[in-house]
C-alpha cells in the first residue's frame, strides 16, 4: 500500500505500525477499496450524499430541521446485545463472573471466519479518532475500520475525527485496533469481542449504537476501564456537569445512571424558576474520565464529543437543551417521521400527529399497540449545539470533581437522595446499584438487577477487581469528592412517579453541592445521611408534602432485605470482591437491628 492520502491526495500518516494493520484487516476483510477519513467538512458532505444515495439516510424537512437526516436500522438490531458481548482475556478468571467470556485465541478464530471477504464489494473506511481532549493526557487514540458510512458519520459526531488523531498519534504504536463489519446483519453471525491485552475490538454483524461506535461503550469503557486499573484512573459510565450558583460559583459533579435511566436529561437540566441564576453546564452526557490531579481533586474529562441520547421522552418540557442540540446537523436513529419530513417520538412535543410513518417505515396506526418510535430511538448530535456546553469541555486538564452520584431506577426502597458516609460507603454505594432493566439493552424491560456503578455492562474486568480498584484509589486522592445515591423513580401505590424529575431534580443537585462544600446540615440513618425536613429547598413545588415524603423515606424493613439481596449479589462475585463491602453490608445490616430494637424500647416506655 502507499501512504496514505485524503480525498484529495494529501498525505495522512507514515505511520508504519498503523499501515501494516490496515493491509492486514483488508487483506482479511477484502473490501474492493480502502478510504482514510480525514474529518474534513468535504468529506463529511460526500460521505452524506452517498448514504443517501444508497438509502442509509433519509433526508429530513431541510426548512426545519437543517442538516438532519433519519436512519433506520435493521428491526433486529436496535440496541446492544449483552449476551453477544465478550471479553476475551487469557483467562476466564480475568473477566469475571458477571461479563462472558471467550479465549482470545477462539475469538479471533471465530470472528476471523466472518470477517473472511466480509467486506467485498464494499469500501472499508480507516476513521481515526480521539477520545478525550486533543493532546491531553487524559486521552487515548483508537481507529476503527468499517464498511458502514453509518459508522463512519455517527463517529464523526462523536469523537474527534480525522487528521487530529492521525497527528496526535504520529509514528506510534499505541492505538486501540477496531475492526467492525456489518456482514449481513444476522443475529446469529453477530458479536462484539474485546481484546483489552491486544487494545483490539472486533465487531460484526450489527450496525447499531454501542455495538458498532467502537470509541463510545467498547474503548471509552471496556477496554478504558481496563486501562484505567493498570495506569491509576477511573473510566466510568458518568455523566459531568457544572453547577454555577448565582455568585458564580462552580462545581462539578460526575453520576452514574444505568442506560436509559437519565444522564442526558441530568447532566442537561434547566433548574426551575425558584433557583434564579442557577446555571448547569454540560461536560458531557454518559462517559467520564478520571484521574488524581496535582491538588490531590480528581479530574473529569468527557472522552466523546457528541451525544448520542434517548430520544423517547425528550420534548421542550423535559429538556429543552436537547431539543435545542438536536435541531440542526443530527442523524436521528429509529424515530417516526411526520407527512412533512419531521420526526416525532413518544412523549414529544405537541399532539401526536395524525399521519405517521413508524420507525420500521410502515404508516402508523395510532390504535395500534406498537410504538410509532423504537424505545431505544436515538439522536446523534454535535456537543458543539449545546447551548448548555461548559467552556471546560475541551479542556485538556479536565475539571475538579466535588461529588460522584450513583443512581438507579427503582420503584421501591431507595429514597430520593442519600450521602455516603465516606469513599468505601461511597464505593458499596455503587457497587449494589440496583435498576430496573430499559430498552438500552436487548431483552426483558422492567426487571431489577444489580448494576454496579451503572458499569455492569461495561466492565473490561473481574467485578470484585474493580471495586478493589475503586477503593485503592482513595490512596491516590488526597482532596476527594463526597459520594451520594439517588433515585428519581419511586413511585406510589398507583404505580405514578412520586419526584416530578427533569428540572425539579436541581433541587436534590444544591443539596449534594452544599454537603459537598460543607454548608448544610443532614440527618444519619443506619445507611447514610439524608436531608432533614426542610433542607431540601421546595419552594414553587407543586406536588403534595406526602409524596415528596414518601419519595425521601429510608425504610427499615425494605432496606433490610436490600442489604440481603445485595448479599446475594456478593455471593455471585466470588472471592475477588473486596472484604470491606461485606463488611460494610453487615455492619449496616447491624446498624438496622439496633436502630429497630431502640424505636421499639422508646414505643414500650412512651
Ligand atoms: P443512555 O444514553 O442509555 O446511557 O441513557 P441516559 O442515562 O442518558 O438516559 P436519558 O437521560 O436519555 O433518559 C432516559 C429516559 O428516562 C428518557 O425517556 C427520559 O425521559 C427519562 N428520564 C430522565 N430523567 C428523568 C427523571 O428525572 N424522571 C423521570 N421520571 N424520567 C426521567
Ligand atoms: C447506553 O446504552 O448506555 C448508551 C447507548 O449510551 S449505546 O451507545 O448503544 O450503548
Ligand atoms: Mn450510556
Amino acid at each position: 500500500m502507499q501512504s496514505p492520502t485524503d480525498h484529495a491526495g494529501k498525505a495522512l500518516t507514515k505511520n508504519k505500525h498503523l499501515v501494516q494493520w490496515v493491509e492486514e484487516m483488508a487483506r482479511l476483510t477484502k473490501p474492493d477499496q480502502v478510504v482514510w477519513c480525514d474529518g474534513s467538512e468535504e468529506e463529511r458532505h460526500q460521505l452524506t450524499e452517498q448514504a443517501v444515495a444508497s438509502g442509509v439516510l433519509l433526508p429530513l424537512n431541510q426548512q426545519k430541521l437543517p442538516g438532519c437526516y433519519l436512519h433506520r436500522s435493521n428491526p433486529n438490531d436496535v440496541a446492544r446485545v449483552e449476551q453477544l458481548t465478550f471479553i476475551c482475556t487469557p483467562t476466564k478468571d480475568e473477566a469475571g463472573p458477571t461479563n462472558n467470556w471467550m479465549a482470545p485465541e477462539e475469538a479471533y478464530k471465530k470472528l476471523g471466519a466472518l470477517f473472511d471477504g466480509s467486506m467485498k464489494g464494499r469500501t472499508m473506511y480507516v476513521v481515526p479518532y480521539v477520545m478525550g481532549p486533543v493532546g491531553s493526557h487524559h486521552s487515548k487514540i483508537g481507529i476503527e475500520l468499517t464498511d458502514s458510512v453509518y459508522v463512519v458519520l455517527n463517529m464523526r459526531l462523536m469523537t474527534r475525527m480525522g487528521r487530529a488523531a492521525l497527528t496526535m498519534l504520529g509514528e506510534s504504536n499505541d492505538f486501540n485496533r477496531g475492526l467492525h463489519s456489518t456482514l449481513d446483519i444476522n443475529p446469529e453471525r453477530r458479536f462484539i469481542c474485546h481484546f483489552p491485552q491486544d487494545n483490539t475490538i472486533w465487531s460484526v454483524g450489527s450496525g447499531y449504537g454501542g455495538n458498532v461506535l467502537l470509541g463510545k461503550k467498547c474503548l471509552a469503557l471496556r477496554i478504558g476501564s481496563y486501562l484505567g486499573r493498570n495506569e491509576g484512573w477511573l473510566a466510568e459510565h458518568m455523566l459531568i456537569l457544572g453547577v454555577e450558583s448565582p455568585e458564580g460559583e462552580m462545581t462539578y459533579v460526575a453520576a452514574a445512571f444505568p442506560s436509559a435511566c437519565g444522564k442526558t436529561n441530568f447532566a442537561m437540566m434547566i433548574p426551575p424558576k425558584r433557583f434564579k441564576g442557577w446555571k448547569i453546564w454540560t461536560v458531557g452526557d454518559d462517559i467520564a474520565w478520571m484521574r488524581p490531579g496535582e491538588d490531590g481533586k480528581l479530574y473529569a474529562v468527557n472522552p466523546e464529543f457528541g451525544y448520542f441520547g434517548v430520544a423517547p421522552g425528550t420534548n421542550v418540557k423535559t429538556n429543552p437543551n436537547a431539543m435545542k442540540t438536536i435541531a440542526k446537523d443530527t442523524i436521528y436513529t429509529n424515530v417516526a417521521l411526520t407527512k412533512d419530513g419531521g420526526v416525532w417520538w413518544e412523549g414529544k412535543d405537541g399532539a401526536t400527529p395524525a399521519e405517521l410513518t413508524d420507525w420500521t417505515g410502515k404508516p402508523w396506526d395510532p390504535g395500534a399497540p406498537s410504538k410509532a418510535a423504537h424505545p431505544n430511538s436515538r439522536f446523534t448530535a454535535p456537543s458543539t449545539n449545546n447551548p448548555a456546553l461548559s467552556k471546560f469541555y475541551d479542556d485538556p486538564h479536565g475539571v475538579p470533581v466535588s461529588a460522584i452520584i450513583f443512581g438507579g431506577r427503582r420503584a421501591t426502597t431507595v429514597p430520593l437522595v442519600m450521602q455516603a458516609f465516606n469513599w468505601m460507603n461511597g464505593v458499596f454505594f455503587g457497587a449494589t446499584l440496583g435498576s430496573e432493566t430499559t430498552a438500552a439493552a436487548t431483552g426483558k424491560v422492567g426487571v431489577v438487577r444489580r448494576d454496579p456503578m451503572a458499569m455492569l455492562p461495561f466492565c473490561g474486568y473481574d467485578m470484585g477487581t474493580y471495586f478493589g480498584h475503586w477503593l485503592r484509589m482513595q490512596g491516590t486522592v488526597t482532596n476527594p469528592p463526597k459520594f451520594f445515591l439517588v433515585n428519581w423513580f419511586r413511585k406510589n401505590q398507583d404505580g405514578k412517579f412520586l419526584w416530578p424529575g427533569y428540572g425539579e431534580n436541581m433541587r436534590v443537585l444544591k443539596w449534594i453541592v452544599d454537603r459537598a462544600r460543607l454548608r448544610v446540615g443532614g440527618q444519619e440513618t443506619p445507611l447514610g445521611w439524608v436531608p432533614r425536613s426542610g433542607d431540601l429547598d421546595l419552594s414553587g413545588l407543586d406536588i403534595p408534602h406526602e409524596d415528596v415524603d414518601a419519595a425521601t423515606n429510608v425504610d427499615l424493613d425494605e432496606w433490610t432485605a436490600e442489604l440481603d439481596s445485595m448479599g446475594e449479589f456478593f455471593k455471585t462475585l466470588g472471592p475477588t470482591l473486596p472484604n470491606v463491602l461485606e463488611l460494610h453490608r453487615q455492619v449496616s445490616l447491624e446498624r438496622i437491628r439496633i436502630m429497630r430494637d431502640g424505636q421499639k424500647a422508646a414505643t414500650k416506655s412512651a
